[in-house]
């Protein structure tokens, strides 16, 4: 990390913004990417003199021990391939690994106790999901350190844990020993030739924690389309452009495209000024067959149930666009309808418009007024003058005969 601050220090000044976000770009990583606490690290060479775990920096086997917890695809079996990121992918299983390493010098003959490991694996739906993996010991320094590993999606996911799936494998448990489905709730203890929290410090003694998780992808599109009411062409369309007063029907189309069941999904429509809404015409059609449901729709919401994976719905419902007396606008009116699905995580929107004309009655021209240019205004001067000029030659010739 020196080199690249001294290579920020010395390069030309037209250079240190590139640089500079060069050395971002390696730098966030390993701030996203953090282990914990903060404590003192050892090496092959010299290990720690009392216990600790996982703070070597230089295991020939592994790497820097701060990083334990990493990641892989299961359909890889090859060794290697652990990582700190992956991108899943829906249906697809993925290793979770936890390395365990007393950094305790051999010839002190420590042993840690009550060594327990315990992972958190989120329950939420999101695009990134991280895990992070707790280590502790009731007398180590420090008592608890953690690391984490990121899985990242193109689409909304959920990470299922495998039941069953937890191994603890070490030199005594060479093809694995179950650990129990607690490493995901409280914790479970580890060990070296039984799991009774007992981890003497060395290389021999050391091990992994592996687990499974499923990611499922979680996602539901919707489209919703319009119609003129009543009329030949019953299909349905972006949008339609009908005359004041007719009465439109909309469909809202659902479908779960995701891996999970997406519960109490709740579906609503916001009418724009100039649409109103018809009582008694909402339809809900599902794998339960079509009927009618209650009201609400554009209101606080129609509750249409819960979908599995590929289930799909369409709601229908009519509305009455505007008089031409009560519609927003003269002219061309463009009346974009929104509808909107909530699942309890996320929601999604897609809209469909409709087009209509409102006359105005054109107003009545007032007459037009005459114009006052600079040579009539000439001319109003000139009469003004003649005016004065005769009324003073009227009162000079009445003095002149007095
Ligand atoms: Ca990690
Ligand atoms: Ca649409």
């Amino acid at each position: 990390m020196s080199n690249l601050f001294s290579l920020i220090r010395r390069a030309p000044k037209r250079f240190s913004v590139a640089v500079a976000m060069i050395a971002a770009a390696i730098i966030i990583p390993a701030t996203v990417f953090a282990w914990g606490p903060e404590r003192p690290t050892f090496t092959i060479e010299s290990p720690a003199p009392y216990n600790t775990f996982n703070s070597i920096t230089n295991n020939p086997n592994y790497g820097d021990e701060r990083n334990f917890v990493t990641i892989k695809d299961a359909a890889n079996q090859n060794a290697g391939g652990w990582t700190d990121d992956i991108s899943v992918e829906n249906g697809k299983d993925y290793y979770v690994r936890m390395y365990v390493h007393n950094n305790a010098a051999e010839n002190l003959n420590l042993v840690a106790e009550n060594v327990t490991a315990q992972f958190n694996v989120p329950d939420y739906e999101a695009e990134r999901i991280q895990i992070d993996g707790y280590l502790s010991s009731s007398n180590s320094q420090p008592g608890k350190i953690w690391d984490q590993a990121v899985f990242t999606g193109d689409s909304r996911f959920s990470l299922d844990y495998v039941e069953g799936s937890a191994m603890y494998t070490n030199n005594v448990f060479t093809s694995g020993t179950s650990l129990g489905d607690a490493i995901v709730g409280n914790g479970v203890q580890l060990g070296y030739d039984k799991l009774d929290g007992k981890i003497p410090g060395c290389f021999q003694y050391d091990g992994f924690v592996t687990f499974k998780v499923k990611a499922v992808s979680s996602d539901f599109s919707l489209e919703k389309t319009v119609r003129v009411n009543d009329t030949e062409d019953k299909t349905f369309k972006e949008n339609v452009s009908v005359k004041p007063g007719d009465k439109v029907d909309f469909q809202i189309y659902f479908k779960n495209t995701g891996g999970t069941q997406l519960k109490d999904v709740v579906v609503k429509d916001k009418l724009p000024e100039g649409m109103s809404y018809v009582p008694g015409t909402t339809y809900l059609h599902n794998s339960g067959g079509t009927r009618q449901v209650a009201d609400g729709i554009t209101a606080g919401g129609l509750v249409i149930g819960g979908y599995l994976p590929g289930g799909d719905a369409y709601v229908k419902f009519t509305a009455k666009v505007a008089g031409n007396d009560e519609l927003p606008l003269c002219g061309t009116n463009t009346l974009r309808n929104i509808a909107k699905a909530t699942t309890p995580t996320v929601s999604e929107e897609d809209d469909a418009s409709v087009v209509v004309d409102k006359e105005c009655e054109t107003p009545e021209v007032p007459p037009e007024l005459p114009k006052t240019g600079p040579v009539d205004s000439i001319v109003a001067v000139l009469g003004l003058g003649t005016l004065v000029a005769s009324i003073a030659y009227y009162a000079a010739s009445r003095r002149a005969l007095s």
